[in-house]
């Protein structure tokens, strides 16, 4: 009796350590890490305050990952002043645990050593980062690897929806009684009818039927009815007779050019759109005075409310369709950014849980479920709660609000989300603007294309800085639009262009190409 006792007391003696271990096991394996009490997470900051230990942000972000997140002020200044500034704490070994990366940066920190590795821990710790990524692109981030190794050392922003679009004023076509153009004939007709029909009523022939800016940007729409990759006036790689080439320097901007010159010509283009910065551009369009211009659906509705502040009119912007140039068919096409831009990299550690915690916060900018918590931000802050449960933004202030390090629209966005930002800013008041602006975003999905080319690496640019700049384009193009020089002088470029460095660039370009489609 005693014996087996003691017998079923040994045995159940044995089950709980079995069970005390089998339970200790995965525990144990799991808490190899400790998480930091907080992080640092860098990005831009226009002007809020910072976000400091113990404060509103922190403790917000600290709710949600069960750690703090801090981001102490610095100045952005177009992204200049913030690369000076990390550059200098990143040699004084004193990275932010989380930063944005901007113009090309991460390369050089790559080859440095100073930035993670992150390849082997996405899947387990950023899993809605990885999953929203998709295959597709991270397959193009492994082969932008600078080191050849096929490694990801950033995450990237995901824009994946047409963004951009040509708009013309659908008020001024019906003014006119037109139709909306799909041929380039038709619009070119168009255009002669929107400077001397006086489509804006006032009397005056101050019309300007489109353009757009200095070196020759935000003219993509003209151009890409012969098939030319660009992005906002930069042109850029997709395959024409089937070879990756840069798109300045094929046949198809050779008739571009020629075709745009003619338009100058007739002051169907602003006079002065080789001149025009930002403001005045949005100017002349929040004047009343502009037929079709290129730019985002998703912020029509801020220039239609400019414009009906102005003048009273409540302009109606519709989407221009893609349209095939004359001997072009089959080609014209709005570009797509799909995501791949660089976003975010991890300071270089061996401390698990400060990588962990890293790399949560990350995921946290792409996951949707805490899309809507992340939008209101904290409440007293960026939102109040009024009697009946609604929840209302609180007025842009930044001397009161501090900066959110981990936003989700600056990382993750696509035609969902712009559409539900857009019924978010919606009032009794705008709403004839805003919904126009939804339409848009809609409408113009059906056009995008992405190039051959999305995401190619600044490296191939490497040494060639006027090429990347595209010093000599911008000076050829621009003359060849004005009528200084004609279009044979475009050979000239051509040749310039690869003798310059073009030849090596589209030998790098060809080869990151047919490595990522091998
Ligand atoms: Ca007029």
């Amino acid at each position: 009796m005693k014996k087996s006792l003691s017998r079923i007391m040994a045995a159940m003696l044995v089950a709980m350590l079995f069970a005390t271990s089998f339970a200790a096991a995965p525990k144990a394996l799991a808490e190899d890490y400790v998480l930091p009490e907080y992080i640092e997470f860098q990005r831009d900051n226009p002007g809020y305050l910072p976000a400091e230990k113990d404060g509103v942000v922190y403790n917000f972000y600290k709710d949600i990952l069960g750690f703090g997140v801090i981001m102490p002020y610095i100045e952005w200044n177009g992204g200049t002043t913030y690369t000076e500034q990390l550059n200098l704490r990143i040699a004084a070994g004193d990275a932010p645990d989380v930063y944005a990366v901007v113009n090309g940066m991460e390369n050089q920190l790559i080859n440095d050593g100073s930035i993670l590795d992150l390849t082997d821990y996405l899947q387990e710790y950023a899993p809605h980062c990885w999953e929203m990524v998709g295959e597709d692109v991270w397959n193009i981030i492994r082969k932008s690897d600078p080191t050849g190794q096929d490694r990801i050392w950033y995450v990237p922003k995901v824009f994946d929806y047409q963004r951009h679009g040509a708009m013309i004023r659908q008020d001024w076509l019906d003014a006119l009684n037109l139709k909306m153009p799909t041929t380039q004939d038709e619009l070119v007709e168009v255009l002669r009818a929107f400077k001397t029909g006086d489509p804006n009523g006032n009397g005056v022939a101050d019309e300007i039927p489109t353009g757009g800016r200095e070196e020759a940007r935000w003219m993509d729409f003209l151009f890409y009815e012969y098939g030319i990759a660009m992005f906002e006036g930069y042109p850029g790689w997709d395959l024409y007779d089937g070879q990756l080439t840069y798109s300045a320097v094929t046949p198809n901007m050779r008739d571009a050019l020629q075709w745009l010159s003619k338009l100058y010509a007739e002051g169907l283009i602003d006079p002065e759109t080789l001149f025009n910065d930002k403001t005045s551009w949005d100017g002349k369009v929040s004047a009343d005075r502009v037929g079709i211009f290129y730019h985002l659906p998703q912020t029509d509705y801020v220039r239609a409310l400019n414009v009906y502040n102005a003048t009273g009119h409540k302009a109606q912007f519709a989407i221009l369709p893609a349209i095939d140039a004359n001997g072009y068919e089959g080609c014209g096409f709005y570009q797509a950014v799909q995501s791949g831009d660089p976003q975010y990299v991890v300071n270089y550690t061996t401390d698990k849980g400060r990588i962990v915690a890293s790399l949560k916060a990350i995921d946290l900018a792409y996951n949707m479920d805490y899309y809507m918590t992340i939008r209101l931000g904290p409440e007293g802050m960026y939102h109040k709660v009024l009697p009946d449960g609604t929840k209302e933004y609180i007025p842009e202030d930044k001397l009161s609000q501090e900066r959110m390090p981990i936003s989700v629209y600056d990382t993750v966005s696509n035609a969902e989300i712009v559409c539900n930002m857009l019924e978010e800013v919606k009032s009794e008041d705008n709403a004839w603007a805003v919904d126009n602006s939804i339409r848009n975003v809609k409408e113009i999905q059906q056009y995008g294309r992405v190039i051959a080319g999305n995401n190619i690496p600044s490296t191939i640019y490497e040494d060639y800085e006027d090429i990347s700049s595209r010093k000599l384009y911008v000076e050829y193009a621009s003359k060849i639009i004005a009528g200084e020089w004609p279009i044979e002088k475009f050979d000239e470029f051509v040749d310039k262009w690869y003798k310059t460095g073009g030849t090596e660039v589209t030998e790098r370009a060809r080869a990151w190409y047919a490595n990522l489609t091998k």
